[in-house]
């Protein structure tokens, strides 16, 4: 049996993952940050079959330290500040976890000398404004203090591996999501909003911009990519994407299109509040060597996706369970 490790299992990867890990018959160990109260997140459904250790990868005592009992064969970095707006105002604690995290991994198992492979989760905006579609060899040109920090820890991970030899890799991802993703993320931030307007009729959505163009893919595809990398034989970068892109206008008529909403020009409120002081305008995943050298193929594309969210939130608001802010 494998041992994989998690860092950030609470969140809509991690959490993703460790389902895929379990059905593989993998002993997971997820870490996640002490609080005062334990909060599992999108986890929760795990806590009877995943060991769950407190640690911070911020902490290298802490990661030194969970890496040494548990002797993971897998690890896989998944703990972020992943928000990107918010690393505007946040630039330093997102430094921290962003970069200081993996840092703190890497140095952990290059003292502990074992054989771990280390995935991390790197991310299509290490591509900022370079133009679409983007590939492994696309310049980095990114446009965000969280961007900017991912790409000091993609360099990192491609340092210790030509430095020592380390099985360590990267999976550059472009957008994914799924029924599990943070409120304030722009496709949640839609579903949920889509399903408050079938029963409210007085309710907006605060949108920053609608002509950002991404490539949104679903969680589930991903986390089976990141597996799939660490069961290949040599550590090289990988980028997952599905090779299409959308307005967030376009995911907004989607959502309102296949809800039956309405018109969504009634409902939608653009917010310059909501605008970031840069933007990133075009992201397009082309995913070629990831099809080639690993057969990974994404199953759910941007109207599935679109659905599934959507289908979702309708159900969780019917249900009246529909608390989190979405502003
Ligand atoms: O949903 P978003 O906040 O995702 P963003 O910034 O693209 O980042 C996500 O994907 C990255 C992979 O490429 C990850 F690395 C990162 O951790 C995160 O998971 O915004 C998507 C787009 C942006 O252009 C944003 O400006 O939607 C635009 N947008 C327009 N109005 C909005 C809003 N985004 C948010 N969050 N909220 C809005 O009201």
């Amino acid at each position: 049996m494998k041992t994989a490790l998690i860092t950030g299992l609470a969140g809509m990867d991690g959490s993703h993952l460790a389902d895929l890990l379990l059905e593989k018959d993998y002993r997971v160990v997820g870490m996640i940050r002490r609080n005062a109260t334990r909060n599992l997140g999108n986890a929760a459904h795990l806590e009877e079959r995943v060991e769950i250790l407190e640690g911070d990868v911020t902490d290298f005592a802490s990661v030194m330290s969970i890496i040494q009992i548990t002797r993971p064969d897998e690890i896989y970095n998944l703990a972020a500040m992943s928000h990107v707006h918010t690393s505007f105002s946040q630039p330093i604690a997102t430094f921290a976890i962003d970069t200081i995290g993996v840092v703190n991994i890497l140095e952990s198992v290059r003292m502990l000398g074992t054989t771990t492979k280390i995935f991390q989760a790197s991310t299509s905006e290490l591509w900022g404004d370079s133009p679409p579609p983007q590939t492994e060899e696309t310049v980095m040109r990114p446009r965000s203090p969280y961007a900017i920090a991912k790409l000091a820890a993609h360099w990192m991970v491609r340092l210790y591996r030509e430095a020592y030899g380390m099985w360590c890799a990267a999976g550059i991802t472009h957008n994914h999501e799924s029924e599990r993703r943070g409120p304030l993320f722009v496709t949640r931030k839609i579903s949920m909003g889509v399903a408050r307007c079938l029963v409210d009729p007085n309710h907006k959505i605060h949108i920053g911009n609608l002509t950002a163009q991404r490539d949104w893919g679903y969680a589930p595809d991903y986390v089976r990519g990141f597996w799939m990398m660490l069961q290949h034989d040599q550590p090289t970068d990988f980028l997952f994407g599905t090779n299409e892109m959308h307005t967030v206008q376009e995911f907004i008529e989607e959502a309102f299109d296949y809800a039956r909403a309405g018109n969504w020009r009634e409902r939608v409120v653009v917010d310059q509040n909501l605008r970031r002081p840069a933007e990133v305008d075009a992201l397009q995943g082309d995913y070629t060597k990831a099809r080639e050298i690993l057969g990974w193929e994404p199953q759910v594309k941007f109207k599935e996706l679109v659905r599934r969210m959507v289908d979702h939130d309708i159900a969780l608001v019917r249900g009246g369970s529909a608390t989190a802010t979405w502003r």
